[in-house]
């Protein structure tokens, strides 16, 4: 059964490997990319998101630009991860393609409401920003949607603040509707995505497939090894955002736990921390799960198949 998706996205280097992933997976449908501010202005993340498109034959696929800043918070963006452009790194192709004229959180609805009740997974990998004005905007949306898989947070440890994680933080009133809302939530989080490192053998048997794909995404790691060395010691980039992608393709790649997590709004330390309950007993009611350890083969494996299935 193809899963259909809506990619909520903010490319971003990882963003970018998530559209590969999901394009050149065959049992995943994407209904729509969205973009939302986050990792760059929504001008330049959206122009990423286009040039990704055009680089992976993906033009039957619909793009729409979203929320131009969060709903209280300014703006922030990660240049010191992504650079400049949001994109930093590989020299991108021109697309030939536009955008949607309708706004993202319209597209978001509209997509939802149309398809039927049950069959399409939400995948955001930027702030939640769009998901949440999309709840306000059309609340039948939460009982519609097959489940939410998303990339933020972390039960453990932050990467924006000693405890919160870069998508939460920027937009957490956004994030507290999403977690919030009474609908499956699988919270793909650092615990998890500090385990999907491009180390040298991964590397290595990217450029091995040798096609402009696998060498654009190539020079997007190579980028991103450099800034994640030299902003947070990493001696290998995690790349994050795919990894919601690779839960819907084989739920296997990682094992989930399902406890309450809720978000931190106004702690003087601790604003957008995605507080995690382990305590027994977890609550009848919990919608909310979260991942904790991957199959790293596993989970390049996927890559390297959807970059040999884009060609
Ligand atoms: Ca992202």
């Amino acid at each position: 059964m193809v899963r259909k998706i809506i990619l909520d996205c903010d490319p971003g280097h990882d963003d970018a490997i998530a559209m590969i992933l999901a394009h050149g997976n065959p049992g995943i449908e994407v209904l729509a990319v969205t973009t939302v501010v986050g990792n760059q202005t929504l001008e330049k993340v959206t122009h990423n998101a286009c040039a990704v498109r055009e680089m992976i034959h993906m033009n039957d696929t619909p793009i729409a630009a979203g929320c131009i800043r969060p709903l209280v918070k300014e703006i922030e963006v990660a240049e010191d991860i992504h650079g400049d452009s949001g994109l930093d790194g590989p020299e991108l192709p021109v697309p030939t393609k536009g955008i949607l004229e309708e706004h993202a959180v319209d597209v978001i609805i509209n997509t939802i409401m149309s398809e039927p009740t049950g069959t399409v997974t939400l995948c955001p990998t930027g702030g939640l920003t769009n998901i949440a004005m999309a709840i306000r905007k059309e609340p039948q949306i939460v009982e519609r949607v097959q489940e939410v898989v998303l990339m933020g947070g972390g039960y453990h440890t932050g990467n924006w603040s000693a405890v919160a994680e870069f998508n939460i933080i920027i937009d957490p009133e956004a994030a507290h509707i999403v977690f919030n809302a009474p609908w499956k939530v699988t919270m793909i989080g650092l615990d998890l995505t500090h385990q999907a490192l491009a180390t040298p053998e991964v590397r290595k048997e990217i450029k091995e497939i040798g096609t402009k794909p696998a060498v654009f995404v190539d020079e997007l790691l190579d980028f991103f090894s450099k800034m994640y060395k030299k902003s947070q010691g990493f001696d290998f980039p995690p790349v994050h955002d795919p990894c919601t992608i690779a839960y819907l393709i084989d739920p296997t790649v990682m094992t989930v736990k399902q406890v309450p997590v809720d978000i931190e709004l106004n702690g003087k330390l601790t604003q957008g921390m995605t507080v995690t309950d382990f305590r027994y007993p977890i609550p009848e009611n919990c919608h909310t799960q979260v991942a904790m350890e991957l199959d790293h083969a596993k989970f390049w494996g996927m890559i390297y198949d959807a970059l040999r299935n884009i060609g």
